[in-house]
């Protein structure tokens, strides 16, 4: 285990390793807005609201920081628009850090008719059909405007399986987004820009992309184009690659990703940030995640059950509700089995975190993850 604190400042953004257990890591990032305490996760509020949750109840869960979404944002309301009501912390009344994506992965995965070309990418909205462009710069102008704190640059993420042929332009496209992106964010005081390594499934690819980013010395790095369509061994596979071609001091973030699995792999692998749709959309459709592992409230067995979810949960939710009314407002398609269930979700994933933070600082990682994971692998009782 490290003790000596690791420190790295750009602008007055710095990152702070507390301390590690092999490859994991925990610390924290300092923003003008506040810390993100490391690894975190963050909820992905996407059209500048975690769906079904009120902002305090997201902050009182712990989180630190939430993510936003350029394309939804751009469309509706609109960038300008959101700018000229006092960026996206004052329209949405969430005060902390806000990530925001640069738009280039929802538009390959929701917009419709698409075309890339080497300066960005054109596209008709999902919502009424009309034309808009991305490019890195506007990406960046987009994301300056929300007044987002971490800006992501515009990429290309391609879907797994895909050619060597496609994967290596997509990631040399990205390379090139990467630099024009950054020199069009320019220096702000307090906020960060994190370029992203792409390169599909395949390590020379990886690598490279790696090492022209560090050279290219932003303030974080992200890993994009995994949980596309892979086995979870090649994504794992792929951080471990990525990982010892990426600088120590810099804070690392695992785009999109994942199950309670998949963010205790990464974590033991080096990663220090997450978001995923996961825990806020599996709570629209009646499954919790719990200490138990996954559990289906739709299924018929707990129709009758009189008892909670989880008693030793940190969530009100989960501790004084039977899993009968869970059951029942969720096969009713209530609004507040939503509620319930985002917030049992969102409280399971950021208690998993703060578990994860604090076991690595005391040098008990490894034990903590044999646990969680024999508790997950015994199953819901
Ligand atoms: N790039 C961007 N956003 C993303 C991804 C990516 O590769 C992914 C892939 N898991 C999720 N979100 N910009």
């Amino acid at each position: 285990m490290l003790k000596t604190p690791e420190t790295t400042t750009a602008g007055e953004v710095s990152f702070a390793i507390h301390a590690t257990e092999g490859t994991a890591r925990t610390g924290a990032l300092h923003l003008g807005r506040g810390s993100v305490r490391t690894p975190a996760f963050m909820p992905v509020g996407t059209a500048g609201t975690v769906k079904a949750m009120y902002v305090d109840q997201v902050k009182d869960l712990g989180a630190d920081i939430i993510l936003g979404n350029t394309y939804h944002l751009m469309l509706r309301p609109g960038a300008e628009r959101v700018a000229a009501l006092g960026g996206l912390h004052e329209f949405s009344r969430w005060q902390g850090p806000i990530l925001t994506d640069s738009g280039g992965f929802q538009v390959m995965s929701l917009a419709g008719l698409r075309k890339l070309d080497k300066n960005g990418v054109t596209f008709r909205s999902h919502i009424d059909g009309s034309h808009h462009r991305l490019t890195p710069e506007r990406s960046v102008e987009i994301q300056t405007l929300l007044d987002s704190d971490i800006i992501m640059q515009l990429d290309e993420c391609v879907r797994l399986p895909s050619t060597r042929k496609d994967i290596e332009r997509a990631m040399r496209l990205s390379l090139d987004w990467a630099e024009r992106s950054k020199s069009a964010f320019g220096t702000q005081p307090g906020k960060a820009i994190f370029g992203i390594v792409q390169g599909g499934d395949i390590p020379d690819l990886r690598i490279a992309s790696a090492e022209a980013l560090s050279s290219m010395n932003f303030p974080g790095y992200a890993i994009g184009g995994l949980a596309v369509g892979e086995p979870q061994a090649v994504m794992l596979d792929m951080i471990e690659t990525v990982e010892p071609h990426l600088p120590r001091e810099k804070p690392r973030y695992l785009m999109g990703v994942g199950t309670p699995d998949d963010l205790i792999e990464s974590v033991s692998r080096g990663i220090d940030m997450f978001d995923c749709v996961m825990p806020t959309r599996a709570g629209r459709h009646g499954l919790a995640y719990s200490r138990f592992g996954k559990v289906n409230l739709k299924n018929a067995r707990h129709a009758e059950d009189p008892r909670p979810l989880d008693e030793a949960s940190s969530c009100p939710a989960a501790r004084d509700y039977s899993r009968a009314y869970l059951h029942h407002l969720t096969k009713a398609n209530e609004i507040l089995g939503m509620m319930l269930l985002t917030w049992i979700n969102l409280a399971y994933y950021q208690d998993l975190m703060a578990g994860m933070r604090a076991a690595i600082a005391e040098g008990r990682f490894a034990d903590f993850k044999a646990k969680t994971k024999e508790n997950w692998a015994r199953g819901d009782i």
